[in-house]
């Protein structure tokens, strides 16, 4: 069996994708995303300009020796744009596999070891008031777990992913339009003062049975990252995440001797060994990975396993970022992991999305089910893909106060 072609296509709706689509001469294709938020042009080039060439006439069968053959053999390894390529690479050759069996791709990996797999929406809002309005329309809608991001008052401008306006009414998604960053004002000390208290007050309107997700958006130095966890322990939040950028990993364990509140990291991870001591050390609750940055399903599998040596459960990242197809290869491995914690959810099933990646796959009451169809259980249409192009975008940057960059 062998590869005969492969395309890639960037854009969509509302949003760029970089989907890859693999073709064989068995008359199967596999798909994969490639998609790195704000930087897709990237992953698609090394996609097109190098690792699509070394694909043609290789066995797809042979998945893992195609994925060394990709990272060890670049010398140049690991980052965001090279690991989401290849992992867009291995999840089509995953895919691919799975229709060959005949058999949905939890079947591969051991079999569900649940029914369905408790996801997270993300509740924002200007002010507290407007967060808890966002909170109970999930609540309403049967979801077991929402992330709350709350406008800090005083706070120049509004915070992480929160509105800059009161009285918002639906899903809010960050503005990343442009090629030029926008610009938001952070201060440490408003949050710390103002967060704890909103997040108790949270807890006590919704009672003990929601889970209740914070993430600081890595803004917090170590030290205060561990009072701020210390702070919140009475609200008991599922996870706190990235509550200090993870570069400087042995910072983290100031936390660990501060607190016993659950942290979740590893959004930005490209490889296990981003996140090989954090887990062999236990100082995170749950892995973040995706399986687009982190390379895929084979080097994720192997991540979930090392975590689950280490007591640490999946979070995977589930941001707007990833395309259905990395949605989809993400909800196979949670109705797999016998350490399976949460997945990160957010609703974007427009009809426009639906019609160009069409899927089997089932979110009912907060509960994601994972389709039955051989391989990922999503498809792609490439006459709707016709429609899109690529629009360039920017992650906000965040000042302090004075001027001093800091961290979005
Ligand atoms: C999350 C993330 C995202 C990121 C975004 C960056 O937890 O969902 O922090 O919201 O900000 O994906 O591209
Ligand atoms: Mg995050």
């Amino acid at each position: 069996m062998k590869i005969t072609g492969a395309k890639v296509f960037v854009g969509g709706p509302g949003k760029n994708y970089v989907t890859i689509k693999i073709m064989t001469d068995a008359g199967i294709y596999g798909l994969g995303d490639a998609t790195l938020n704000n930087r897709e042009t990237l992953p698609a080039a090394y996609l097109t300009d190098y690792l699509i060439p070394n694909l043609i006439g290789k066995d797809p069968r042979r998945s893992e020796d195609i994925w060394q053959f990709f990272y060890r053999g670049a010398y140049f390894r690991g980052g965001p744009i090279a690991m989401a390529a290849i992992g867009a690479i291995d999840m089509a050759l995953w895919d691919i596999k799975g229709k060959l069996a005949g058999l949905p791709l939890y079947e591969l990996f051991g079999g569900k070891s649940r029914e369905g797999a408790v996801v997270y929406a993300h509740a924002t809002g200007a002010d507290l008031s407007d967060l808890m309005d966002s909170v109970a329309r999930y609540v309403d809608q049967g979801y077991k777990a929402v992330r709350v991001q709350c406008g800090i008052p005083g706070m120049p401008t509004a915070g992480y992913a929160v509105p800059e306006t009161s009285g918002g009414a639906g899903d809010f998604i960050t503005d990343f339009s442009g090629i030029t960053p926008k610009t938001e004002i952070w201060d440490t000390d408003r949050y710390m003062r103002y967060m704890p208290g909103a997040l108790m007050e949270i807890r006590e309107r919704f009672g003990h049975e929601l889970k209740i997700l914070h993430d600081v958006h890595h803004r917090l130095l170590p030290r205060e990252a561990a009072a701020f966890a210390k702070e919140v322990e009475p609200a008991r939040l599922y996870w706190l995440e990235d509550p200090t950028p993870a570069e400087d990993q042995d910072a983290l364990r100031l936390i660990r001797q501060h607190s016993t509140t659950p942290i979740a990291i590893g959004e930005v991870f490209n490889s296990m060994w981003d996140c090989n001591k954090l887990i062999e050390n236990e100082l995170i609750d749950f892995i973040r990975v995706a399986v687009t940055y982190a390379g895929g399903i084979t080097p994720v599998k192997r991540i979930v396993n090392l975590a689950g040596f280490h007591h640490v459960r999946t979070g995977f990242h589930g941001a707007p970022s990833h395309s259905p197809i990395s949605m989809a290869a993400q909800h196979h491995l949670n109705a797999w992991a016998p350490n399976f914690g949460i997945q990160e959810y957010l609703v974007l099933g427009t009809p426009a999305c639906d019609a160009l990646f069409p899927s089997e796959h089932v979110m009912q009451d907060g509960m994601m089910y994972v389709s039955e169809a051989p391989g990922l259980g999503v498809d792609f249409d490439e006459g709707e893909a016709e429609k899109y192009e690529f629009t360039a975008g920017s992650h906000p940057i965040v000042r302090l106060q004075d001027g001093t960059l800091w961290n979005y």
